[in-house]
């Protein structure tokens, strides 16, 4: 008789890496790189997947112009190029950013890292970026600070970048071949000329590759960000992924096109389409064997505040700010008590696993059929914990598990089924888009679920679970996984109508 526990799938996980996953967000799994490095990216949600689960981040909007076009972009809202499409922020100055990243570390102790990320993009705005920076180094010394470009000027204000100790620089590269970046830019800003499609281009990706090649010389963590365009760049981002990785890149981060005819950008009313989450999530996949790759980026607006996939923006609106009283000395202080709390949670977790350790390969060792991978879907209010009601969930996290980890995949988003009040359980067709969104999945985990979307799960050959509520949820997802090999629903063999007779 086989005997395996969930630890034997997330333990590996965590202590070799799942090197063959590409999940490179998290911290554990970059153990090979000096701790120097891995100290940059502890604590920060965007660079270390594990760490997402447990800090907040914040955009101040202080930057409204922007030296470039792109293609999937309407300049009345923020920059698409880390924002979802079609929001709109409330603009700054930095006086009024600085006071606002003080009122929110101090309500938000989870809050370690600020970005500047539009509405435009923020190097086209260098004064009232690096005010904001400025002021920022001296006030609020405990937070990280944060800058996603679209690279043209890069190369010219890398020195300033170091100047204010900026560790995490995000470049927008979307293509590498100018005859790509010519279906993505109609024109760039130059030399105060407008220079237009594959001329523009080219010099817009010169900008962006030496910019990266400056600044990994100097020690500051790259991301790259790339947006997926099905049909303009979706054959060519393997190419990208490995150009950037050997300029030392750290992390690729290929987020989806959101196009829609409402927004007015120039894809939204050709109809272009943005990649499906299967399409998306097998790009992810290829570019992985060359670099780590991001997979939980929430594409925030330009002054989102929180968890990632949270927005708490409306408590810390200008008019509620002047009324705060901030002694940020005691602030701080508070902030790293709260933090090293979450460093204990975040230790004991990994001496668990490691103290019900047994190799992963003990499956292979008792059982004569290969299993296959199994995605399943977890409902989760952050902290790594399965503790979201089905009904509660605006969001699903996806993960991967199979004979050798459990690896995250990615989230989807989905419409809320349960509002917690009287109308829960009739919502039908709000149901059927969420079974849509969780295609590909065979078990969703949550901590409660009622009764009529079980019951409409499973139908669909979903399994709805709420038996692990409260757990790690990769130790649940192992422990469901492994449940599944001894019944045979993971049989590499079995057909899907099999499967869901024997469900
Ligand atoms: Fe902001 Fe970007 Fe810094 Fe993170 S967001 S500037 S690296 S602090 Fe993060 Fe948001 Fe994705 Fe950006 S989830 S959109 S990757
Ligand atoms: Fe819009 Fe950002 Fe592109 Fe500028 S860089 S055009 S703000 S998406």
């Amino acid at each position: 008789m086989m005997e395996l526990n969930a630890a034997d799938l997330t333990t590996k996980n965590i202590d070799e890496g799942c090197s063959s996953s590409g999940c490179g967000g998290s911290n554990d799994q970059l153990s090979h790189l000096p701790e120097h490095i891995r100290e940059k990216v502890h604590d920060h949600p965007c660079y270390s997947e594990e760490a997402h689960h447990y800090y907040a981040r914040m955009h101040v909007a202080v930057a409204p112009a922007c030296n470039i076009q792109c293609h999937y972009c309407n300049r009345k809202y923020d920059c698409a190029n880390e924002s979802r499409p079609g929001v709109v922020s409330e603009l700054l100055t930095p006086d009024q950013a600085v006071k606002k990243v003080m009122a929110v570390a101090a309500n938000i102790p989870q809050m370690t890292v600020l970005g500047i990320a539009g509405p435009g993009d923020p190097l086209a705005n260098p004064e009232r970026t690096f005010d904001t920076f400025r002021q920022l180094t001296d006030k609020a010394p405990d937070i990280k600070l944060c800058v996603s470009t679209n690279g043209l000027t890069l190369p010219e204000q890398v020195e300033e970048l170091c100047q204010h100790n900026i560790d995490h620089v995000t470049i927008t590269i979307n293509c590498v071949d100018p005859d790509v970046g010519a279906k993505i830019y109609p024109w760039i800003f130059w030399n105060n000329r407008r220079i237009k499609g594959r001329r523009g281009a080219k010099i817009l990706i010169e900008q962006q590759q030496k910019g990266l090649e400056m600044l990994t010389e100097k020690g500051i963590l790259v991301k790259v960000n790339s947006v997926l365009i099905p049909g303009v760049n979706d054959q060519h981002l393997e190419e990208v992924s490995k150009v950037v990785k050997a300029k030392g890149a750290f992390l690729h981060n290929v987020m989806p096109l959101i196009a829609e005819a409402e927004h007015g950008t120039f894809y939204g009313v050709m109809g272009q389409r943005g990649p499906e989450s299967l399409e998306l999530q097998e790009l992810q996949d290829k570019c992985s064997g060359d670099m780590n790759m991001m997979r939980h980026c929430r594409q925030c607006r330009a002054d989102a505040v929180g968890m990632l996939g949270e927005d708490r923006g409306d408590e810390f609106t200008m008019d509620k700010i002047e009324l705060m009283e901030v002694d940020y000395d005691d602030a701080m202080q508070k902030r790293a008590e709260y933090h090293a709390s979450i460093e204990t949670k975040r230790e004991a977790q990994k001496n668990k696993n490691n103290e019900t350790f047994i190799s992963i390969s003990s499956i292979k060792r008792h059982k004569k059929k290969q299993s296959r991978p199994v995605l399943m879907a977890v409902a989760t209010n952050g902290g790594g914990i399965i503790n979201q009601h089905f009904g509660h969930a605006k969001e699903f996290l996806v993960y991967e598990a199979s004979e050798m980890d459990v690896r995250f995949i990615g989230h989807r988003k989905v419409d809320l089924y349960c509002s917690g009040d009287k109308t829960c359980g009739e919502t039908e067709t709000t149901l059927e888009k969420i079974i849509k969104t969780l295609n590909g999945c065979e078990a969703v985990l949550c901590s409660k679920i009622g009764y009529e979307p079980w019951e409409m799960l499973e139908e669909a050959g979903i399994q709805p679970n709420g038996e692990h509520a409260m757990e790690v949820i990769e130790d649940a997802i192992a422990a469901v996984y492994i449940e599944m090999v001894k019944a045979g629903l993971a049989d590499k063999n079995i057909s899907d109508s099999e499967m869901q007779i024997r469900a």
